[in-house]
């Protein structure tokens, strides 16, 4: 059978939309797709959350894919072994307490049981912008990356969601937002972003944990961005916090959503 252009394109546009429209409306919107965004996403999915995560880049996987300085190696500690082992990613002992995983592995797998779990990942797309409604965040404001790239003067469209997790890592771009257009505090200490502090491995690890809750009605912060938004240090190619996060701002979201 002679294959016909014009359906392959008929058919990624309608599929694509189909895919958009069905995500208009969620349960949880995650903006960036690095790791914890990413494990963020598996689990609420696989608690039958509508979940979509929105990433920027043509590839997700965020700053997992270059493990250290491009040692495309990662170490997780033992804390954290349990959530690869669930997601079938192979871990090796290294030194009691450190064990190490091919991070292109991490990040194929992660991605792929995340969908599979019922998450929809959709790549190309910012975040420049959140809905608000009395003080709560209630969407988030999207646009292609290739418009914010070329600097055109388009509308952007908008997703309406119950909470949103905030997975943008260093850049903390969803919090920044909030901080600069909407008239009120943070629910930091200071009411505003704290600020990413040099590295610490170990205190960072622990604090990653302890910041990951809400930071605003309606957002979470996970991963790296907890760790900018609240004020701690940064923990470099160890993943065991990142991983963890994702999976602590799942359940509290999770519980949110009753
Ligand atoms: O930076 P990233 O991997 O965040 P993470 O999950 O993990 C941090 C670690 O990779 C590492 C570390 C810990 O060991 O220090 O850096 O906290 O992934 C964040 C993703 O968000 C995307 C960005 O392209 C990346 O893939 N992103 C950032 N801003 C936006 C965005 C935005 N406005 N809209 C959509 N995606």
């Amino acid at each position: 059978m002679k294959l016909d252009e014009v359906v392959i394109s008929r058919a990624i546009i309608e599929r694509y939309t189909e895919k958009l429209v069905e995500c208009l409306d969620l349960d949880v919107a995650v903006a960036g797709a690095g790791p914890s965004g990413l494990v963020a996403a598996y689990y609420l999915a696989k608690a039958g959350r509508k979940v979509a995560v929105f990433e920027r880049k043509l590839s997700v996987g965020g700053g997992m894919w270059g493990g250290g300085m491009m040692f495309n190696e990662i170490v997780v500690q033992e804390e954290a072994r349990p959530i690869l082992e669930e997601l079938e990613i192979e871990t090796r002992s290294y030194l009691e307490n450190y064990y190490t995983a091919d991070s292109i592995e991490c990040i194929s797998t992660l991605t792929s049981k995340a969908i599979k779990a019922g998450a929809r990942i959709f790549n190309l797309i910012s975040v420049e912008d959140v809905m608000i409604r009395d003080n709560q965040v209630t969407g988030l404001v999207i646009n292609w990356s290739a418009v914010d790239v070329a600097g055109l003067h388009v509308d952007p469209l908008t997703i309406r969601t119950r909470f949103v997790i905030e997975a943008t890592g260093h850049p903390v771009e969803i919090m920044k937002v909030i901080e600069r257009k909407v008239d009120a505090k943070l629910l930091t200490v200071s009411g505003r972003i704290e600020g990413e502090k040099s590295m610490w491995a170990d205190a960072a690890e622990t604090a990653t944990l302890m910041h990951t809750r809400e930071a605003f009605p309606g957002v979470y912060v996970c991963g790296m961005s907890a760790n900018a938004t609240f004020g701690s240090y940064r923990m470099g190619p160890i993943f065991g916090g990142m991983l963890l996060s994702g999976k602590k701002v799942a359940e509290a979201v999770n519980r949110r959503l009753g």
